[in-house]
């Protein structure tokens, strides 16, 4: 009976312990399990979380993204703003440039009514001459005319401080140099001049108005007549002109005045004197000066009366003749002074004080 009990103990004992195993394994299995469930899910939720940081940064791009369309999208509002206006402020001065052109061209058209009709210059040729002649606004542009040989080139080269033989200098000489109208900028700092050799005066058998409208000077503000020995008639010929076109101020100039003094001061003097030499006696020195003084005086007045007489018969308006050579003109220009100087520094200041007239009146 206990051994039978004792092997049912037994028994029951295996039974029970392997029912413990068991139990164990499975407990073990299902720990496994959990282990595995816990490590997918917390895999899971990591995963889960990457994706939520993922989808976070794409909507912070995304917005990102709007945020640089909406400015690109008003950068180019703005842009085409102010296109708009740029092109209303181009259209405005187009406008006023269109009218200011205008204006000058009925102001130019009143100046011409009384001028007679076959020598008035059209609006196209107005338009072209000044084109041709490089007319810039702002500026005051002056001719010098007279007949060949005159001294315009020389004279040109002088008011802009130069001599014949400075680089830069307009060609000049003895030959007839100068054959087209040619343009030279005046040097001087904020100088508003500028000055056109005009060649070719002086052609015989030319009406009053044909030298004038063929080289088209009606576009010019200041004509200045340049004459060597006598007034010629093509020189009264552009004096005349320029009245009849009144938008033009003209000047009379008698150049070379140092060689014509020269010549009257020799013909007086004893045959065969030399003005330099350098071994004349004291007492013909004395002559020469003093009669120097006489001849310059002479020429002079004879100039003054010699071009009102021409002005006069030519029915033309009373001017003053201006007496001027080269050297002293150039010596002016630099302010140095100059023992040939007559009219030099007046000429200057008249001419000057017509170019700021004409500025201030807008040319
Ligand atoms: N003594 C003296 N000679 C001058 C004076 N002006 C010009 N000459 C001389 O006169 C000659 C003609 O001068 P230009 O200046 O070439 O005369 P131009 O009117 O331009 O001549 P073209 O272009 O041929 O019509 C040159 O030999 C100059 O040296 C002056 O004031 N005094
Ligand atoms: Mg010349």
């Amino acid at each position: 009976m206990a051994a039978i009990a004792a092997s049912l103990w037994s028994d029951f004992f295996v039974a029970i312990s392997g029912w413990g195993k068991d139990r164990a394994t499975q407990a073990e299995g299902r720990a496994v399990q959990a282990r595995a469930l816990a490590a997918s899910l917390q895999e899971r939720t990591e995963a889960e979380r990457a994706a939520h940081a993922a989808e976070e940064r794409a909507e912070r791009a995304q917005k990102h993204l709007e945020e640089q369309e909406q400015i690109i999208v008003e950068d180019a509002r703005r842009a085409e703003e102010a296109r708009l206006t740029i092109e209303q402020l181009q259209q405005l001065a187009a406008e006023a440039g269109r009218r200011a052109e205008e204006a000058r061209l009925a102001v130019e058209r009143k100046w011409f009514e009384g001028v007679c009709p076959e020598c008035r210059p059209s609006d196209e040729d107005i338009t072209r001459m000044k084109a041709q002649y490089n007319y810039s606004p702002g500026f005051v542009h002056i001719a010098v005319v007279g007949s060949a040989g005159a001294g315009k080139s020389s004279f040109i080269n002088a008011v802009r401080g130069l001599s014949n033989r400075d680089p830069g200098a307009a060609p000049a000489g003895i030959v007839e140099t100068t054959a087209t109208v040619t343009r030279y900028a005046d040097p001087h700092q904020d100088s508003r001049m500028v000055w056109y050799d005009v060649p070719g005066s002086g052609t015989p058998n030319v009406s009053d108005w044909q030298y004038f409208n063929d080289k088209g000077l009606y576009i010019f503000d200041c004509i200045i007549v340049l004459t060597d020995s006598r007034v010629l008639e093509s020189d009264l010929a552009i004096l005349r002109t320029c009245e009849q076109f009144k938008n033009i101020d003209a000047f009379i100039v008698r150049s070379k005045s140092d060689q014509h003094v020269n010549n009257m001061v020799c013909e007086r003097m004893p045959q065969g004197f030399d003005p330099s030499d350098p071994d004349m006696d004291a007492e013909t020195r004395a002559h020469f000066l003093l009669t120097k003084l006489e001849e310059r005086q002479r020429f002079i007045d004879e100039t003054s009366q010699n071009v009102q007489m021409h002005l006069e018969r030519g029915n033309l308006v009373p001017k003053k003749a201006y007496v001027v050579c080269m050297d002293a003109m150039a010596a002016t220009v630099r302010k140095i002074r100059s023992s040939k100087a007559i009219d030099e520094a007046d000429l200057l200041s008249d001419v000057r004080g017509c170019v700021l007239r004409r500025l201030q009146s807008g040319c």
